[in-house]
């Protein structure tokens, strides 16, 4: 009976089906390298999917100007940019930066020229509600972004909108800004407003962009606006009430304004992937996970992991450390059960901005890091490998194995959430053969490419940072990430492509990484 299955007919079709499995293997192999050297089309060409979009992106303080114009109020890089010049390595601001306020037909001619299937844009809070609450809207701020939007979609390109990237209103940062509970409320008014004006147009919604940045650069490095000094304090109550105000959103937008369910809203993360210094020593395979959930995991987890809630190592060492200092409360807010489940889910995507990527090793001292701090809390060191190519921007490195690794850890962790990759980008002088931008895409989509084939992640989209040369925050304007030139000493900020242009153009078009 047991041999049963094993009859000669069975056998034979073995047999046969074996000659063709060898005979198939031995053709592809000689196939492949000679497609190769011909220059033609692979066997199995590594075609990105029908369904996956390219855009390419940008945000309002850095590109619009038009600082005081039309009933614009001001927000805390206006503020900043303003009283602490010094700041900004070329002393810059973005009171004129590319004029699109005046100039983005000229936008949306570049993305028309650049192929692309959506734009992801921000909205100026202060532009609409120049004094951050309700009680001021701005009809011209609003039409602004009408237009924008109405522009976009003639185009036949779909807008994705970014609720906050980075420009909190002044009027809202006098109260405290984002360390202040009441900031949740105000968000949210803010968000009706948007939805309201907007939702029936705009169905890729972005709540907060790169919460971390925003969170430990503004409030504990000193290198951001708003300039808050309240390390290891006001950068963890930070992030808890982006938090709960995108979670907000998230329920307001899906009771209320996406009620035929073809609309998505997300929170935009930014993290590198972080490899252990020697894969052999524990200890730096243990540092390498915990600087990737002190960073991606301290907004990731809270929203994305089965359990939610902060990750468990950050809540463990923060409470710790809390109690060491002889605090009656931990520096880590904590969520109460109801808004663990309130939270938890709260992204219909994960939206994830990726650059650059990092070894890292337990920390050996604490000098140089204000007590108490995010950096002290994490006791990790970072670095580089010094053969990774570097950008005009010193902290960029062109890593593309990163985000493949990165995409394959988000997958793992989160269960495979859908990814849209919402900036990724390369910054140099401002070249317009710019090589190094291309090989950078070309590295970065191809890591993309086959985390999406041979990996089976997720990832539905992939967008460049920038579509034009605009204000890099505290670099001003010496690091361009744009893939159009932007003139700043000419009138009308003239527009034009790098070579990057065409390179991605022809991937758009025909979904394929070039071959030469
Ligand atoms: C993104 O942040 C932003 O979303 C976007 O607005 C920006 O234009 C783009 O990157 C390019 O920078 O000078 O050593 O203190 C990416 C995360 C956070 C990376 C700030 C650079 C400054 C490092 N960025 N960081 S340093």
């Amino acid at each position: 009976m047991y041999c049963g299955f094993l009859t000669a007919k069975r056998l034979w079709i073995f047999g046969i089906a074996t000659v063709i499995v060898v005979v198939t293997v031995a053709l592809c192999a000689t196939l492949i390298p000679k497609s190769k050297a011909n220059n033609v089309r692979p066997v199995t060409p590594q075609q990105f999917p029908s369904t996956f979009k390219f855009g390419c992106g940008s945000s309002a303080y850095q590109i619009e100007g038009a600082y005081a114009t039309d009933g614009r109020g001001q927000s805390i890089w206006d503020d900043v940019t303003k009283k602490y010049p010094e700041k900004v390595v070329d002393g810059s601001n973005g009171n004129v930066a590319c004029n699109s306020y005046e100039l983005y037909e000229e936008d949306i001619k570049a993305l028309v020229a650049t192929g692309v299937n959506f734009y992801r844009f921000s909205i100026s809070w202060s532009r609409v509600l120049p004094t951050g609450d309700i009680s001021s809207v701005n009809e011209l701020g609003l039409q602004y972004y009408d237009n924008l939007i109405n522009a976009l979609i003639k185009n036949k390109i779909q807008p994705m909108v970014t609720m906050f990237h980075w420009d909190m209103p002044q009027r809202l940062q006098e109260l405290g800004g984002m360390p202040n509970p009441i900031i949740v409320d105000y968000f949210k008014q803010y968000a009706k407003i948007l939805f309201e004006r907007y939702s029936d147009r705009v169905k890729l919604w972005n709540t907060f962009n790169e919460p971390v940045v925003y969170c430990e650069l503004g409030h504990s490095l000193l290198v951001h606006a708003p300039l808050v000094n309240s390390p290891g304090i006001g950068n963890y109550l930070c992030g808890h009430h982006i938090l709960l105000a995108n979670a907000e959103a998230y329920r307001m937008y899906h009771n209320f304004y996406n009620l035929d369910k073809t609309g998505k809203i997300a929170i935009v993360l930014n993290s590198g992937y972080t490899w252990p210094l020697d894969a052999n020593n524990p200890d730096d395979v243990e540092a390498a996970e915990r600087t990737i959930q002190f960073w991606l995991g301290w907004f990731a987890h809270p929203i994305f992991s089965s359990t939610g809630g902060y990750p468990p190592v950050m809540t463990e060492v923060i409470n710790a450390n809390s109690e060491m200092e002889n605090r009656t409360w931990s520096r880590l807010p904590e969520f109460t059960p109801e808004e663990i489940i309130y939270v938890r889910g709260t992204s219909d995507f994960l939206g994830l901005n990726y650059y650059t990527s990092s070894y890292a090793t337990p920390a050996t001292d604490q000098i140089g890091w204000p007590n108490p701090s995010f950096y002290r809390d994490r006791n990790t060191f970072t670095s580089v490998n010094e053969t990774w190519p570097v950008a005009k921007s010193t902290w960029l490195r062109s890593v593309p194995q990163g985000l493949r690794d990165l995409l394959n850890w988000i997958r793992k962790q989160y269960n495979n959430p859908e990814v849209y990759i919402t900036e990724n980008g390369w910054s140099d002088e401002g070249e317009l053969h710019d090589v190094g931008r291309i090989e950078y895409l070309r590295g970065h989509l191809q890591a993309v490419l086959d985390a999406v084939l041979r990996d089976r992640c997720n990832v539905v989209a992939h967008t460049t940072w920038s579509i034009i040369d605009n204000f890099e925050w505290m670099s001003g304007y010496t690091e361009k990430f744009g893939l159009f030139h932007v003139d700043f000493t000419s009138p009308n900020k003239t527009r034009t492509a790098k070579d990057s242009v065409a390179f991605l153009r022809s991937i758009i078009s025909t979904r394929m990484m070039p071959t030469n």
